[in-house]
């Protein structure tokens, strides 16, 4: 039986699952592992992400597919089993990352374009064998107004290379995560992460349907809108549900398949906070459910630290999170769950 993109991407946004980025290159994972003291290497790494997979509770109940890195596509657990193969045994989706990383866009400084689309097709055949079934390009937008950050070019060049993207996943039967990601890290507001997220989204919808991309068959992950880390603000819940909410009904399509958030930063209990606060809203045009990748593992991070008698604490770990983000994807957490943890 053919599988239908519109199916695949409605598996990934079920009930109350989300996704697992898994996805660090070798260079983000090495900065993950210097925090908590263990050395990157292809068996840290494995042992590592095979305990998040083989946390049944979570991957089974929470999480409805994984984003891999090309390393952990090709891996074997430590019993020879492909990571693949744990994910699916799971009833889990697994993906894929096929960017090549954002490099510095010539001629505009502060500015960033994602590269990876030289091969591309010939790249998701083979990962299409390997078994995903999902694929993720993750565009780079940072905001420094005092520099002119971003261009419009930037903007333009980056919709542009997501929506050759998502066509080329398209044509090879996946799935495209498309993620243009406003960074938080600047000290903008959270009006400024409004503006330039809409401009954002508007050129990136503007692109996927020039580009023919069938949009029932992509899922969106975005940024919540959101004040920048250096600008001295938080922003509560409600505040970033509400500007979040009307952000997407003013760009993005009801027709796509759904929303997965990235956490860009936000700390473990604030990423289940706003995407609770956004779900409580609803009923919204389209699921709205969680992409994490920060949020969901740093906790597992600190209590494994590289340690096989940690792993049981490490699994707990990830679990409490999945298990958190599940209910905010359903509008369904409360505070006072963290505490009794
Ligand atoms: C898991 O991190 C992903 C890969 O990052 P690099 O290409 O820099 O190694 C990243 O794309 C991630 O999937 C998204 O940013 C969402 O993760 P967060 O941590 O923001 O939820």
């Amino acid at each position: 039986m053919s599988e239908r993109l519109e199916d695949t991407a409605a598996a990934i946004v079920a009930d109350g699952k989300g996704l697992l980025a898994a996805d660090e290159s070798s260079g983000t994972i090495k900065k993950r592992f210097d925090v908590i003291g263990v050395e990157s290497t292809a068996d840290s790494r494995r042992d590592y992400r095979e305990m998040m997979f083989r946390a049944t509770e979570a991957m089974r109940k929470y999480i409805s597919g994984v984003i891999l890195y090309d390393e952990t596509i090709r891996q074997k657990a430590a019993d020879g089993t492909p990571l693949v193969d744990i994910i699916k045994a799971a009833g889990a989706i697994p993906g894929i990352k096929v960017d090549t990383g954002a490099k510095p866009l010539a001629g505009f400084p502060g500015d960033t374009i994602t590269e990876g689309l030289d091969g591309l097709r010939e790249r998701l055949a083979d990962y299409y064998k390997l078994g995903a079934r999902f694929a993720k390009w993750r565009a780079v937008i940072d905001i420094d107004l005092t520099r002119g950050v971003p261009s419009a070019t930037s903007i333009a060049s980056n919709a542009h290379a997501l929506a050759r993207y998502a066509a080329l996943c398209q044509e090879a039967g996946i799935v495209p995560i498309v993620e243009p990601e406003v960074l938080m890290d600047g000290a903008h507001d959270i009006d400024t992460c409004y503006e330039v997220s809409k401009a954002t989204l508007t050129k990136l919808y503007t692109e996927l349907y020039a580009a023919r991309v069938v949009l029932e068959g992509t899922i969106l992950k975005p940024n919540m809108v959101i004040s920048g880390k250096k600008s001295g603000k938080t922003s509560n819940p409600e505040e970033v549900a509400e500007k979040t909410i009307k952000l997407f009904r003013e760009t993005v399509p009801a027709a796509i398949g759904g929303i997965a958030f990235l956490s860009g930063g936000q700390s473990d209990e604030e990423a289940t906070a706003n995407l609770n606060a956004i779900n409580a809203t609803g009923p919204h045009p389209w699921k709205l459910t969680f992409s994490y990748g920060r949020a969901l593992q740093a906790a597992a991070q600190k209590a494994w630290r590289g340690k096989a008698a940690n792993v049981a604490a490490g699994q707990a770990a990830f679990v409490h999170r999945a298990h958190m983000n599940h209910l905010a994807a359903l509008g369904k957490w409360q505070p006072t769950l963290e505490q009794a943890a």
